[in-house]
């Protein structure tokens, strides 16, 4: 496979690891990365190690104290909406520009979508508190004429929906979008799929998580703050504007672990829009522990089904509790972005989920 050039929207957590995580990965230059304030572009290879370094503990924020990367309200392109991308920025780290690399703007996305004619993939690593928000960003790339492939790494059911209903446009444009390519929905949907191979039915996907994230909370306050919002009490709008102390007080009270059920991740959806299973046979849920970096339970995928001779059986893949959900959430995020550079360069454009493309190593 020639080599593959990318972009990173957003060097929060899931940005700045997948940068890392591309290093030791065969073809993937990473050539542009953008946070809310500035922009770092070298069509030959960004410095990772410098714009890491530059950058560590230094990572410009959305004013709540999260990772957040660029934002809809600063980069001039897409209307806030009154929403979480309507904080204006407190500048709470110079993040891209305090590389060598970087450079400051006011319009991180559009710069980096006027340098991406060249670029094979962007990975859109931005948190998603507004449902459309990741839709109407893959928009701005169809307007400016790019052909290539986007993957994201969304949570939310619905945001499938708005996807598909582009996936027209998306053809047409040349454009392979490949969404939900994190952890779950990614790299677990992936497993239960081939974990239903058996079955000529399948009954029941149960994913359940654990993460522990004591050394990464800094890095991942983005994901907490959305995970938070799948707590009981708890939706998107009112985690969007939890300040930084009351996300404290609230893990304070659950003493760091916070527990999850019946979490709205797009497995569910992504699962049968791959003809596995209903939506409604899939459940989701997981235990968060930002005190400790162990896990506090083993991620497994439990995919119950019937076999053509009429067996009840029930397969299991299980992931190391010694792997983290860097590991397990980045380098599926890059498994997937080859295998849509793979189905871009043979012309399948459209939207693909996890469930669908086998990432590649
Ligand atoms: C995600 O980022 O895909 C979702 C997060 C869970 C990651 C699971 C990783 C499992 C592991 O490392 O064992 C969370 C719901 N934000």
């Amino acid at each position: 496979m020639t080599e593959i050039t990318f972009a990173v929207l957003g060097t929060g957590g899931i940005g700045r690891r997948t940068l890392e995580v591309s290093q030791h990965a065969d073809g993937l230059v990473p050539v542009a990365a953008c946070d809310r304030n500035g922009i770092a572009v070298d069509h030959d290879g960004l410095d990772v190690d410098e714009l890491l370094a530059a950058t560590e503990g230094n990572v410009a924020g959305d004013g709540r104290g999260d990772t957040a990367g660029p934002d809809a309200a600063t980069d001039g392109g897409v209307e806030a909406s009154g929403t979480g991308g309507g904080v204006k920025q407190t500048g709470d780290g110079a993040g891209v520009v305090a590389s060598e690399q970087g450079e400051p703007t006011d319009t991180p996305i559009d710069d980096v979508i006027a340098e991406s004619e060249p670029i094979d993939a962007v990975l859109i690593a931005l948190p998603n508190l507004e449902h459309d928000f990741i839709p109407r960003i893959a928009d701005r790339f169809v307007d400016a004429g790019y052909a290539g492939v986007l993957v994201d790494v969304l949570k939310r059911s619905r945001v499938i929906d708005m996807l598909d209903e582009r996936a027209e446009t998306f053809e047409d444009a040349g454009i392979t979008f490949v969404c939900g390519a994190g952890a779950t929905p990614g790299f677990l949907t992936g497993a239960a799929a081939l974990a239903a191979q058996s079955f000529v039915e399948v009954q029941e996907v149960d994913i359940w998580w654990g993460v522990g994230l004591k050394s990464g909370y800094e890095d991942n306050r983005g994901t907490v703050r959305e995970d938070i919002a799948h707590l009981d009490g708890y939706d998107v709008e009112t985690a969007r504007s939890l300040s930084k102390d009351e996300i404290e007080d609230l893990v304070e009270e659950h003493d760091g672990v916070l527990e999850f059920h019946d979490m709205e991740h797009a497995d569910d959806v992504l699962l049968e829009r791959a003809g596995i299973c209903d939506a409604d046979d899939v459940s989701v849920g997981g235990i968060l522990d930002v005190r400790s970096d162990e896990k506090p339970t083993t991620t497994t995928v439990s995919v119950t089904g019937t076999t053509f001779d009429g067996e009840t059986a029930t397969n299991t893949f299980q992931l190391d509790d010694d792997t983290s959900m860097a590991a397990n959430v980045n380098g599926p995020a890059l498994g997937y972005m080859k295998a849509g550079v793979m189905r871009h360069r043979v012309g399948d454009d459209g939207v693909y989920g996890p469930a669908e493309l086998m990432p590649r190593f």
